[in-house]
């Protein structure tokens, strides 16, 4: 049976020593709950680090018996570990810097050295429980190195990850100098998740410009592999928060809060202890609201819990300082003998009394300057009731505010905008706060954490069937067949193939383009059927093609069919450009000394503007810009402009590999014609083929193609399965 194995920092257990043994509790977080409905068959196991200290090799033998019969294996940590991989790197790197604090962040070789090793421990965990045909699913950003480390030790496995708190803007996650190998560990998974579009939207640029890779829309391509991206906003556990609600046991607290309250307004905010929850501006906003609303004094009080949280990280001990001062500033201004404006509780609280004060709040108050999603924001509506409905107010940075757009949204650094809210939240009709919390309530009872866990693990078995199988991916087994049978039927075949990035991977370096020794052995194979034409259709110019494929007598169009080779013998269709055009060759060079890394090459008959080693950006915008300058001239001249793969050409109109095609189809009655290629000047092959032609586009879809091989690497197998004598 396939197995499932959520891998996180944490198990979802609270382990205790008793005398008579340990006692073992799971607790029902979010994701243990989400995983607990699943619509699945197969068997749920969870690896990671137990909370708890084992000194020796038998307490651990101990913990380790103890927590099998949960299906948890637990990876252990010393003090060591705990400081340097989990309050360093962790905690005082990669948290600041994803929540938008640069200035906290924390640069030290122990702190990432711990984070290696420790995500190797949690492969090494992986590893002897883990088998081929199984889904591993990677949890938050302490454990960013382990899809890569998990591809390298247990082949044949899916793997996800999910990044639970924000992804921050290139420019910010640049400043790391782990940059590159984070990425890289990420990229280890089949499917990586975000809460939110514009997390998954910064990670994807942030791909793009550091590891300078390939990315389309919501693929990551890799050379032999594509790496999904998407979105899976967490939900809650609905019908638990909203059943809890109605429990006698939470009914009887709400009551006799409201009792001890009297007629008093309460605005609830529940928080861990982080600078990124906004704590701090939340009290300052609430100051100015008493100072700027007097009617309100006495009428209104907050409610403040804040769950103890990584205080042995300076700047969390700083801040709970700081919380500590403000209240007491708040409450000795405004205090009376008969009133507090601010309850302050900075423990964790026990659930029926936080469902109690759920229940019982008017108005719920989240206003994290950073927050991955912020599920405290749903439960508040989960619980409460349309018979006395409160009011949201949100936090645009929470992930929450893209789903809850009936809350009031605030940005948190504008105080007056905080204070307004309060205001209206205050003073809002009834019949406006029932409509916009069933609104909500609608929304997150429909996507819950069953349904964002299912979500996920869903999209991530579907992906690892469609990698398995190679040539499947490529046009469908049935399809596969079918081609098979045409070719093996055919008498006189006609094989188009394009060079760069379809029979070798595009590259900037260029001596990574040479053909491989098994493309050589290919092509050579394919020659050797007499009933085959094989035609090398490349951009490239003739010199290239005569040396790097030397002695095989392949037929060859260079330079977009300016000139091609047949037996042997090289025809030139366009003649040599003796001098180019001076306007042409100015705008060509203004672009090329506008734009560092661009760099122009002179073709017998066309220019290029390679702009490979540009910045992205850059590049399109430059290459945006030449294409407009150029249009006009090259017009006037005869000539077509030409984007393509990073590159800008310029070429004579009445050249191309359409036109080459169609000459090569002219001369003979083929029953079989194949053309394949990857870039825009192959789709006027794929448009010129007869009707029954096969045309398969390389890359990103094209609608000029009938059919489509995401990734290059697959063109070889899927040429040698097509060609192969034999049977199949
Ligand atoms: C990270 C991301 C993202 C809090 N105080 C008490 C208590 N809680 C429970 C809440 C809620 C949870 O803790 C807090 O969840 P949040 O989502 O608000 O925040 P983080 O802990 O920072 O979580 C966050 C989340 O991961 C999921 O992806 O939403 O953005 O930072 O469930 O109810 N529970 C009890 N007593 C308390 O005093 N019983």
């Amino acid at each position: 049976m396939m197995k499932i194995f959520i891998i996180a920092n944490r198990l979802p257990v609270q382990i205790e020593r008793h005398a008579d043994g340990l006692c073992v509790t799971p607790s029902a977080g979010g994701l243990a709950t989400g995983l607990g409905s699943l619509e699945t068959t197969a068997e749920k196991y969870w690896i990671g680090w137990p909370g708890i200290h084992a000194e020796t090799e038998a307490e651990k033998t101990e913990i380790r018996d103890a927590l099998r019969v949960h299906n948890f294996f637990p990876v252990f940590l010393d003090q060591d570990e705990i400081e340097n991989y989990y309050e360093g790197y962790s905690n005082s790197t990669i948290w600041p810097l994803c929540h938008y604090f640069p200035s906290y962040v924390e640069y030290k070789s122990a702190y990432w050295e711990a984070y290696q090793t420790v995500n190797e421990r949690f492969a090494e965990a992986a590893r002897p429980l883990v088998e081929a045909g199984d889904a591993v699913w990677v949890q938050d950003y302490q454990l960013m190195l382990l899809p890569a480390l998990l591809r390298a030790c247990c082949p044949g496995i899916g793997i996800g990850y999910f990044h639970h708190i924000p992804f921050p803007s290139y420019e910010l996650f640049r400043a790391l100098p782990e940059r590159k190998a984070l990425l890289n560990g990420l990229l280890g998974a089949d499917l990586i998740g975000f809460h939110t579009h514009d997390y998954m939207r910064h990670f994807i640029s942030t791909v793009y410009r550091v590891l300078n890779l390939n990315c389309h829309l919501d693929e990551i391509n890799l050379r032999d592999r594509i790496v999904h991206v998407d979105t899976f906003p967490m939900g809650i556990n609905y019908d638990h928060y909203r059943s809890s609600a109605e429990q006698p046991d939470v009914i009887a607290e709400t009551d006799r809060l409201k009792e001890m309250l009297g007629q008093q307004s309460v605005i609830l905010s529940v928080d861990r202890l982080d600078y990124s929850k906004g704590i701090l501006h939340r009290l300052e906003a609430f100051a100015g609201f008493l100072d700027a609303h007097p009617e309100y004094r006495e009428e209104v009080s907050l409610a403040m819990i804040v769950v103890p949280s990584r205080d042995s990280v300076e700047k969390y001990a700083d801040l709970k300082e700081g919380i500590d001062r403000a209240i007491g500033d708040i409450n000795g201004r405004f205090s009376t003998m008969s009133w507090t404006p601010i309850h302050y509780f900075y423990r964790p609280f026990p659930f029926t009394e936080l469902m109690a004060l759920y229940r019982l709040a008017d108005v719920c108050l989240v206003t994290p300057l950073r927050d991955g999603m912020n599920l405290v924001a749903k439960e508040y509506l989960a619980a409460k009731r349309e018979t006395d409905p409160g009011v949201l107010i949100l936090s645009e940075m929470a992930g929450a505010a893209v789903e809850l757009d009936q809350a009031i949204i605030i940005n948190p650094n504008d105080l007056m905008d905080v204070q307004a809210a309060i205001l209206t939240a205050l003073s809002m009709p009834q019949t406006e706060k029932r409509e916009r919390l069933l609104t909500m309530q609608r929304r997150i009872s429909k996507h819950n954490v069953n349904r964002w866990a299912n979500d996920f693990l869903q999209e991530l078995q579907s992906i690892t069937a469609q990698n398995r199988e190679v040539l499947q991916q490529i046009v469908g087994k049935r399809l596969m067949t079918e081609l098979r049978e045409h070719y093996e039927a055919a008498k006189n075949r006609l094989l188009v193939l394009d060079y760069d990035g379809t029979l070798a991977p595009f590259t900037a370096k260029p001596a990574e383009a040479m053909p491989s020794p098994e493309l050589l052995d290919l092509l050579k194979r394919m020659k050797a059927d007499a009933k085959n034409t094989v035609v090398i259709n490349s951009g490239r110019d003739k010199g290239t093609l005569d040396a790097w494929f030397a002695g095989l007598g392949l037929d060859f169009a260079a330079e977009h069919g300016a000139v091609y080779k047949q037996n042997n013998t090289w025809t030139v269709v366009q003649t040599p450009l003796e001098n180019w055009d001076e306007e042409i060759m100015a705008i060509m060079t203004h672009a090329i000394e506008k734009t560092p890394g661009a760099s122009l090459e002179v073709k017998d008959t066309s220019l290029v503007w390679h702009y490979r080693n540009v910045d992205v950006w850059l590049a399109e915008l430059r290459a945006q810009q030449l294409i407009n300058a150029l249009i006009g001239p090259a017009y006037r001249l005869g000539m077509q402009v030409v984007p393509g793969h990073k590159i800008v050409e310029i070429k004579p109109a009445s050249v191309s590999k359409g036109v080459e095609l169609e000459r090569r189809l002219n001369e003979s009655d083929f029953d079989f014609v194949l053309a394949i290629g990857d870039d825009t000047t192959d789709e006027d092959m794929f448009n010129a083929l007869p009707a029954d032609g096969i045309s398969i586009k390389v890359g990103d879809l094209s609608a000029a193609a009938k059919y489509r091989i995401p990734l290059q690497s697959s063109v070889l197998p899927f040429l040698d399965f097509l060609t192969k004598r034999g049977v199949h």
